[in-house]
């Protein structure tokens, strides 16, 4: 019996290592797996790596993601709703954060990537199973790896 209880809650912890959960300021928080992203509109940019390989990343666009739970954005994206950011958590404890408007296809052009594959294969650990790429950020340091937890929040008191 013990053995069994050790066992499920080992499953749910690794279970949630997988799972990429955007709370918050939102309408419907959501709670996904890397399939549940697979099945999302996909998309693949190409970037250089500190040595200056070339690494392919393929995810879903942030923007897609945050309309899935409801998030305003475009012309909801307007008055106080200008104030509102994205905290995003790893496992490690690294945290980001981007504005909400930086991150809106109708503000900027600059693509922000959940990705979850590179060059053709799943993000190893340490580094997925989730991270950002922010290919117009010069600096990497905002590619948050080993992403868990985007959490939309106003920056007002
Ligand atoms: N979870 C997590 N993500 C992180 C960091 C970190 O310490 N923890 N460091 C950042 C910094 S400062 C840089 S420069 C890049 C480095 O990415 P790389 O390891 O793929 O070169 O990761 C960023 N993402
Ligand atoms: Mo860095």
């Amino acid at each position: 019996m013990i053995l069994i209880l050790i066992g499920q809650v080992h499953f749910g912890y690794a279970q949630e290592n997988r799972i990429i959960q955007v709370i918050g300021e939102v309408m419907k928080p959501l709670w996904l797996s890397l399939e549940d992203l697979e099945k999302m509109n996909v998309h693949e940019v190409t970037v250089k790596d500190r040595d200056e390989q070339s690494r392919t990343f393929k995810g879903v666009a942030l923007v897609d993601l945050l309309r899935e739970a409801g998030v305003t954005l475009g012309r909801d994206l307007r008055g106080e709703n200008l104030t509102k950011y994205l905290i995003m958590q790893a496992a490690d404890g690294y945290e980001v954060i981007y504005s909400l408007a930086e991150v809106d296809s109708e503000f900027s052009d600059s693509m922000v990537l959940l990705a979850f594959q590179m060059d053709g294969k799943p993000l190893p650990a340490g580094e997925g199973p989730f991270r950002i790429v922010a290919p117009e950020d010069k600096r990497p340091a905002r590619w948050i790896r080993e992403l868990r937890v985007i959490k939309v929040a106003f920056a007002k008191d």
